[in-house]
């Protein structure tokens, strides 16, 4: 039975993250977390219910379990709805054959059927490590407006960060002519987020001929757009001038987190029509003891804190002990810093035990300890150091 939608979200979380180090070794890169209760694909999935898209397909493929589960059916963000839904799609078997999803563009390949069963008019193409509060139906209504194939979300770089995305030349009408995946010497700064609206027929068919092409890549950025703008289609940029950050590197990602604590920080988590929802453990209210010192920082629900605390993100339940400082630091769901310890410039793991009198870090770089790691009593943890899950430290 079809289902018909005007629009179908393909939120694309099979990349693999791999600068992102210890962080992802045993999760993707979209299950990662940010800002004291969310994690980055929570983004994508509010947007889409902040923008009226109740159908997403969420394409998994690199270490999945911890995503599938964090999804489940999608309530949290509102995408369970009899009509809709989140459906977390993993690469699978067909016929006699599976594959793994060669690249973004097939992913979206080998679920056509998936697709296919609401007959949407557009599907939008979303990425699922980015953080970014976005309107796709603002971009829908463009797309519809310009008569596109195809609709890409731009935004302006500088020219050295251009290299590293997809760049575009736009006419005064935003038609783009022409366009060149990660150049060495960029023609603007004119850079796609990897944000696509395709007219679905047309894209369908493009991704079939990719899909049996030996030769390709099955990648948006280096196959298909360039493959359609030879072939003259309508292709044109949407303009976004709000939060965008890639947090796919240590760096970035520390300074993502710590952008929130700004005075008047780019992203307002507090926008009630841009609301980012995600999975609710419903914890209790955090704890702040007599004698303990919390400054310019973010503390999640069913954390305990009994030392000092200045410019950190601190995620739910997290424990940090008499006579510990931590300062300008990340502190994932769960970990525990007992007494007398030192942090700085640290971005900590999820289930991390840090038992008394260990120092972390000494500020001048992003110091990152993995998931279920131990540092035992008056360890040290030397300044810029990447130490891997469920590692004992000494
Ligand atoms: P990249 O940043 O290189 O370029 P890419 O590695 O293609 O991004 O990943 C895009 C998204 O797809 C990520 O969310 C990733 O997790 C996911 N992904 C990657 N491989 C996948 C697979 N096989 N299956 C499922 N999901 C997968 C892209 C564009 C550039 C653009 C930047 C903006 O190609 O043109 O400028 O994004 O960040
Ligand atoms: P990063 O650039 O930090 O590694 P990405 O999420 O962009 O982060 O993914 C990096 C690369 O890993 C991409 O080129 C992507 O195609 C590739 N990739 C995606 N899925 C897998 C996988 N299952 N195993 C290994 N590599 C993958």
């Amino acid at each position: 039975m079809i289902n018909k939608k005007e629009i179908v979200a393909m939120l694309l979380a099979g990349g693999q993250g791999s600068r992102l180090f210890a962080l992802t070794q045993k999760k993707a890169k979209p299950a990662v977390s940010y800002g004291g209760k969310y994690k980055i694909i929570d983004f994508p999935l509010s947007n889409c219910t902040n923008s009226g898209i109740d159908t997403v397909g969420v394409l998994t493929q690199y270490e999945p379990l911890e995503l599938n589960a964090y999804i489940g059916t999608g309530g949290f963000w509102d995408l369970d709805s009899l009509n809709g839904g989140a459906y977390v799609l993993p690469p699978y078997m067909k016929g006699e054959t599976g594959n793994w999803y060669r690249g973004t563009a097939d992913a979206i390949y080998q679920n056509i059927n998936f697709i296919d069963n609401f007959d949407p008019d557009h599907i939008i193409v979303l990425s699922g490590d980015q953080i970014c509060t976005m309107d796709y139906d603002k971009m829908l209504q463009y797309h519809k407006e310009k008569g596109a194939d195809c609709t890409i979300s731009v935004l302006n770089v500088t020219y050295e960060e251009a290299k590293r995305f997809g760049i575009m030349n736009t006419d005064e009408d935003e038609r783009i002519y022409e366009f060149e995946e990660k150049p060495a010497e960029p023609k603007s700064t004119k850079a796609s987020m990897g944000i696509y609206i395709f007219k679905w027929k047309l894209i369908r068919q493009y991704l079939i001929d990719d899909g049996n092409d030996p030769e390709s890549e099955h990648d948006f950025g280096k196959n298909i757009i360039p493959r359609m703008l030879e072939d003259g289609r309508k292709m044109y940029a949407y303009s976004f001038d709000g939060y965008w950050r890639d947090v796919g590197t240590i760096d970035s990602l520390w300074e993502a987190n710590m952008e929130l604590l700004d005075e008047n920080p780019q992203i307002d988590l507090n926008d009630d029509k841009m609301r980012i929802y995600t999975r609710n453990f419903s914890l209790p209210p955090h704890y702040i003891a007599p004698g303990a010192s919390v400054k310019n920082s973010i503390l999640a629900d069913g954390c305990v804190i009994e030392g000092e605390v200045e410019n950190c993100v601190i995620h739910s339940g997290v424990k940090i002990g008499k006579g510990s400082v931590v300062k300008n630091s990340v502190i994932m769901k769960d970990t525990v810093v007992r007494t007398d310890c030192q942090i700085d410039k640290a971005l900590i793991d999820e289930e991390v035990v840090i038992e008394q009198g260990c120092k972390v870090g000494e500020g001048n770089n992003v110091t990152v300890i993995g998931y279920h790691c131990v540092a035992l009593e008056n360890a040290t943890v030397e300044d810029g150091a990447m130490i891997y899950p469920d590692t004992i430290l000494h």
